[in-house]
């Protein structure tokens, strides 16, 4: 255990050199008048060669928000984000949604206006620290975050560091707020020491209860008719080993609902598809682990008799107010620390119920295999389609990946055409479903994962959710040179479906055109990736489609420079 000594230096110095010290790599920030103290502290950084969170100007804060995330998503490192004030707290909050949904961890900081009118360094000095002003601007946070707080002092600055980021690290994991008065970061220190390594480490995560632990192994390995339900599982680069083994070893389907990352690879036979339904009404035991709604109720209920076990860090997931699925076991344990305890304890009944476990492999693969079939057929009927079907495109994409290519998902991409067979390859960070993260997330991803091609696939929606301005400036200021996908169906599928869903015999189902859900502009979305330096194409017809990818794709790899292509399609 050593310590480290700054002198003369100011909180910002002093803030800025604890989280470089903690493994911070990154300060994705949108700044504004109240970063004054911690710019001096970057530039004084930079200049003298002293270790900091690199920092990253990102045009828009909801970039900043999603590259922490999509950074998170590939190394298992928290990262930072800074926002001006309460304005830039409010442009981020629908990052640090999907962060709090998501169980994502990070560091989400904001500028605090001053409250010193004119005497104390860093007191106000223009107009906008009187009417920026909260009363309580955490407050903003607080239903998103596990912790929040305001730095008010010298002496608090390590502590202040550590308790963030290890409440943010331990399970169940998620984003914490904090924000930095301009008065406090301007402060002067004689001498500031703190401890390197820290000595303050997130909790151990937790595992089992034992007697529980035997309970839900004994259920599962005995079931005539289970069923596993991930949302997601995927998230956890861990959890796609043992969950295979047990699928394998025992013969039970694993269905991935409206799945955001990949926990059981697609092709695999014990892989039951995305809709829940037809095992959840005949099941007799149900294991849901990394997700909060494992089928609609309003469409289909488990048997009276069955038996539903959760497996989550939180199996609870308190942050959601109302949720009544039946729990009649729950473990309280990441998914994949609780599969690789229950594999041993299932191993003890194998062999009592190996004759069963035969059958239903039969039947799980059979089943499995007219899936395969049916995706099969949908996909040779589409292919020539025009305009261009969403499974085609899905189908295109896979031809032009290699296994260790990420695709970042916030598009009707759909993952029964992509042969995903490791884990992380595969992300959608919207777990609030809010748009505007695939991008951010794809340039957080390339950025810790350099060597890897990102594939990041947005509807036409959520592209401009993205404010994609933004993310191709810093996909260009960065060099991360990422293919991007755009699926032009020129409308709001997800938001038409669901009026249609509500009133299907109303007005909205029987107008060619409902309002609000469509874009009635021809949008030359290859044009805005020019902006930045980025190649652009525009495809309309099916035959020219994978030629096009092949062209951008070249741009990506053998230019280093982004590309986009964005696709006229149908719907899924
Ligand atoms: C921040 C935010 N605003 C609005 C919505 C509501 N919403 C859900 S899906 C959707 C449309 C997305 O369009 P697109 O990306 O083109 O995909 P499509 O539905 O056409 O497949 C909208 C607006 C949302 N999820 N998030």
């Amino acid at each position: 255990m050593s310590k480290k000594t700054l002198k003369k230096c100011t909180v910002a110095d002093a803030y800025l050199a604890v989280l470089a010290d903690r493994g911070i790599d990154y300060l994705f920030a949108n700044a504004g008048t109240d970063f004054a103290p911690l710019i001096e502290a970057l530039a004084k950084a930079q200049t003298l060669g002293t270790p900091i969170p690199e920092p990253i100007t990102c045009p828009h804060e909801n970039t900043a928000q999603h590259m922490a995330i999509g950074h998170y998503l590939v190394s298992g490192r928290p990262q930072m984000t800074m926002m001006h004030v309460n304005v830039g707290t409010a442009n981020g909050m629908n990052g640090l949604l999907n962060a709090a949904r998501g169980y994502v961890p990070m560091l989400f900081t904001a500028g605090r206006t001053p409250t010193n009118e004119d005497t104390l360094k860093g007191h106000r000095s223009l107009d906008i620290h009187w009417t920026q002003e909260m009363y309580d601007q955490g407050g903003m946070t607080r239903e998103a975050v596990k912790w929040d707080y305001e730095l008010r002092n010298a002496e608090q600055v390590e502590t202040i560091v550590d308790r963030a980021l290890s409440i943010a690290m331990s399970e169940p994991r998620g984003p914490v707020y904090l924000s930095l008065p301009r008065e406090v970061l301007s402060l002067e220190i004689d001498e500031f020491t703190y401890d390197s390594p820290t000595k303050v480490n997130p909790a151990a995560p937790p595992a089992p209860e034992p007697t529980a632990l035997d309970e839900a192994a004994s259920l599962l390995a005995n079931a005539e008719r289970p069923v596993m339900i991930t949302n997601w599982g995927g998230r956890n680069p861990g959890v796609m080993e043992p969950l295979v083994a047990i699928a394998e070893r025992f013969a039970i389907p694993v269905v991935e609902y409206r799945n955001r990352y990949v926990a059981m690879p697609p092709r695999h036979p014990m892989h039951a598809g995305y809709d829940p339904n037809p095992y959840v009404e005949d099941a007799d035991v149900i294991v849901v682990f990394d997700t909060a709604v494992p089928w609609l109720p309003s469409q289909v209920r488990p048997p009276e008799d069955c038996k539903v076990i959760h497996i989550a860090a939180d199996p609870m997931y308190t942050m959601v107010p109302v949720r009544g699925f039946p729990a009649h076991l729950s473990l309280t344990s990441p998914a994949d620390i609780a599969f690789r305890m229950m594999l041993p304890v299932m191993a003890e009944y194998e062999k009592a119920a190996a004759a069963k476990i035969a059958a239903r492999r039969d039947k799980i693969t059979a089943r499995h295999e007219e899936l395969e079939e049916a995706w099969a057929s949908k996909l040779a009927k589409e292919k020539d389609q025009s305009p261009i079907s969403p499974a085609f495109i899905s189908h295109c994409l896979n031809n032009l990946r290699d296994p260790d290519t990420i695709m970042v998902k916030e598009s009707p991409l759909m993952g029964q055409y992509v042969d995903i067979d490791r884990p992380g390859t595969m992300l959608n960070a919207g777990a609030a479903s809010g748009l505007g993260h695939g991008m951010g997330v794809a340039l957080g991803a390339q950025l810790a994962a350099p060597d890897k091609l990102v594939i990041g696939t947005e509807g036409d929606g959520a592209y401009m959710f993205n404010v994609p301005i933004s993310a191709h400036y810093v996909a260009a200021e960065q060099n991360l040179p990422i293919l991007w996908v755009v699926f032009n169906n020129q409308h709001w599928q997800a938001v038409h479906r669901s009026t249609v869903g509500l009133n299907p015999d109303g007005y909205a189902a029987k107008s060619n055109r409902q309002p609000l859900t469509h874009f009635s502009v021809e949008q030359h979305y290859e044009k805005a990736v020019e902006v930045s330096g980025g190649a652009g194409f525009r495809v309309t017809e099916p035959g020219d489609l994978m030629a096009t990818l092949d062209k951008a794709l070249n741009v990506v790899t053998g230019e280093k420079r982004q590309a986009l292509v964005n696709v006229v399609c149908g719907p899924t």
